[in-house]
């Protein structure tokens, strides 16, 4: 189900008819222009207990930021009679409606339709409609859910929706199924990504989150203390890793077209990043509690970056420049969010006369790698003279709950920077998101090169978190300005022993170039563990795409057991810490503590691999009798 890029290249060379061109007809008569769908108006007419619904296949313009920016004439469905859609007119309904749909297909090709059948249903269930004709599907809703309903004039299957490309890429929307009366408070947000191999064989995109990119992406405002449930739905071929800035939220189902899983209140989890597969869904929940702007967004660089499409590198700068700047250097899969004052109270700073002072020195050495070196400086350790080998990772920064900490970043790099506090529960203003974060007339600046910004922290919970750069990440990140961020419980001190973190990133290693790194570096040497003891394993994910990052700890090539203790910094509720196989898939901008504890001697690794990535990386170990 994970997207290999090398999937699409062969796609394209199978199938290089892809490429139809419009007809000439639509290039004559001015094609209607796409409405952003923000997915709050149901599609069609519910009476009695039906929907009738008459949808159409149509040839469409589809602007992702501005009117007056770039477009791309692409397929899209529309409401017979209304404007065209993306994504697609939503359908939404109570559970024990009886749909209704026809379907006209007003496109120049023969079209297929999925996920118009009852829930839980087939995946393969399709409507095959031929260019002109029109058809009809009766069909119960089913059960309560999250789901999607897409199309394609190729051959593409959910499980290889990187077959579509170009004018077919966005044909997909959103299918609710509400509980009886119960019509929630809620909001949709499906991703797209309009792709395709352009002539000179390397892919591009643009991501966009309910028909638009970042920074033309809707601003959602919410109150302090309200419960917000959101729904997302994953139309596009690849994974993605939604991360929420400053808050927790609870991941309460999963699903795809066909079928909905909703966790029990034992099964569900509380994470700051989610990963999504290809064609799949998730509902969340979270609460906001502090004021000022946060982001969601998808932790996979290339989809929170400004798509070159979008922003060729040598335009001219358009209105919008200035805000991309602002916004350090973001675009495509980024919504911004205001939390204004509600039912919680602000929480009064706690006194900070006594707040630990620590520095954190960035600083640059051109044209060499690792580009970057971060240097921290606490008052409180004396500093040593040992000359440490340069490494694609920050050194660890360890704070105590419920102490202030005042982390000052010095820039002594030749660009602007910022340094984001993954995880970690703050004020906004120093979530680290330049000409973001912060509210009102306090918005977090750039740190200057040459200045200093301080970050006011007091972390609320102990566990594993990460701080990164957020500021034109496909630099920041793809060289070494990340490190760990570990929180311990008041009296606690790291055990550099029992305690192990591990950073997976990727990164450019001299002279091999661009791969995986565990801690910094490509073939880690084996580190000593002992049979019968204990150990807790951090493991942080700040690979630049690696969502799709499978991690196993193998012994003589089988993954033995562990259990995991925590994610993203929150401890797992006692019902769910058991003991599992020891392999699983931790995304992008993830954390997760584990409990290892090996019986016998030998000589175990920590594996790490991605598809998305195309590599494999190994930290081995050698354990020795008890
Ligand atoms: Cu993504």
């Amino acid at each position: 189900m994970r997207m290999r890029y090398a999937n699409v290249i062969s796609a394209l060379l199978l199938f290089p008819g892809l490429f139809s061109p419009f007809s000439s007809e639509a290039e004559r008569a001015p094609l209607p222009v796409i409405v952003a769908n923000d997915n709050r108006t149901s599609a069609g007419n519910l009476k009695d207990g039906i929907l009738n619904v008459r949808l159409e296949l149509r040839q469409a313009r589809w602007y992702p930021e501005t009117a007056d920016g770039v477009y791309k004439d692409v397929y899209a469905f529309a409401e017979e009679g209304q404007a065209p859609h993306i994504p697609g007119p939503l359908l939404r309904v109570p559970q024990g409606t009886r749909i209704h749909a026809s379907l006209h297909n007003l496109l120049p090709l023969a079209a297929k339709v999925y996920g118009l059948h009852a829930h839980p249903g087939d995946l393969d269930q399709v409507v095959q409609l031929a260019a002109g004709e029109t058809r009809e599907a009766h069909f119960d809703a089913g059960e309560p859910g999250s789901y999607m309903y897409w199309a394609t004039t190729s051959d593409a299957r959910l499980d290889n929706l990187e077959e579509r490309q170009a004018e077919e890429t966005l044909l997909a929307g959103a299918f609710i199924v509400d509980r009886p009366g119960v019509r929630e408070n809620d909001r949709i947000f499906a991703i797209t990504a309009w792709s395709r191999i352009n002539s000179s064989g390397s892919a591009e995109t643009i991501f966009a989150i309910n028909g638009q990119s970042w920074p033309a992406t809707e601003r959602l405002t919410y109150r302090t203390g309200e419960m917000v449930h959101w729904r997302i739905l994953n139309t596009t071929p690849v994974v993605h890793a939604m991360h929420l800035h400053g808050f927790y939220f609870t991941v309460d189902g999963v699903g795809d077209s066909a079928r909905f899983i909703h966790y029990s209140e034992s099964q569900r989890r509380k994470v700051v990043t989610e990963g999504i597969d290809s064609g799949h869904t998730f509902d969340l929940t979270w609460t906001p509690e502090r004021t000022g702007n946060w982001l969601f967004h998808c932790h996979m660089i290339d989809h929170m970056s400004p798509s070159p499409i979008l922003h060729p590198p040598d335009a001219k700068p358009s209105a919008h420049a200035a805000e991309h700047d602002h916004s350090a250097g973001m675009g495509g899969l980024v919504v911004g969010l205001t939390v204004i004052p509600g039912s919680i109270p602000n929480t009064a700073s706690p006194e900070r006369k006594n707040a630990r002072k620590l520095q954190l020195v960035i600083s640059e050495n051109p044209e060499k790698t690792p580009l970057y070196k971060l240097e921290l400086n606490d008052p409180a350790v004396p500093k040593s003279d040992e000359k440490k080998q340069p490494v694609l990772l920050g050194p660890p920064i360890v704070l105590t709950r419920g102490d202030p900490v005042d982390i000052e970043i010095k820039n002594q790099s030749s660009g602007p920077t910022a340094i984001h506090w993954h995880g970690i529960e703050l004020e906004s203003y120093y979530d680290g998101v330049p000409g973001w974060s912060g509210s009102g007339q306090q918005i977090t600046p750039a740190v200057a090169p040459g200045t200093s910004f301080v970050a006011r922290i007091t972390p609320p919970r102990a566990g594993t978190f990460i701080y990164h750069s957020h500021w034109h990440d496909d630099t920041g990140i793809r060289n070494g300005l990340y490190g760990p961020l570990i929180v311990l419980e008041p009296g606690q001190k790291l055990d550099p022993d029992e305690d192990r973190i591990f950073v997976f990133s990727v990164g450019i290693y001299a002279p091999l170039g661009f791969m995986m790194l565990i801690n910094g570096q490509p073939g880690p040497d084996p580190l000593p563990l002992r049979a019968g003891k204990r150990y807790r394993f951090r493991l942080i994910n700040i690979t630049d795409e690696g969502s799709d990052l499978r991690v196993r700890l193998l012994f003589k090539g089988e993954p033995v057991s562990w259990r995991v203790v925590a994610k993203d910094g929150a401890d797992l509720p006692p019902a769910q810490i058991v003991s599992s196989s020891a392999d699983m898939f931790l995304p992008v901008g993830s954390t997760c503590d584990l409990q290892v504890l090996l019986e016998k001697s030998g000589q175990p690794q920590l594996e790490i691999s991605s598809e998305v990535l195309a590599d494999v990386a190994m930290q081995p170990f050698v354990v020795l009798a008890k």
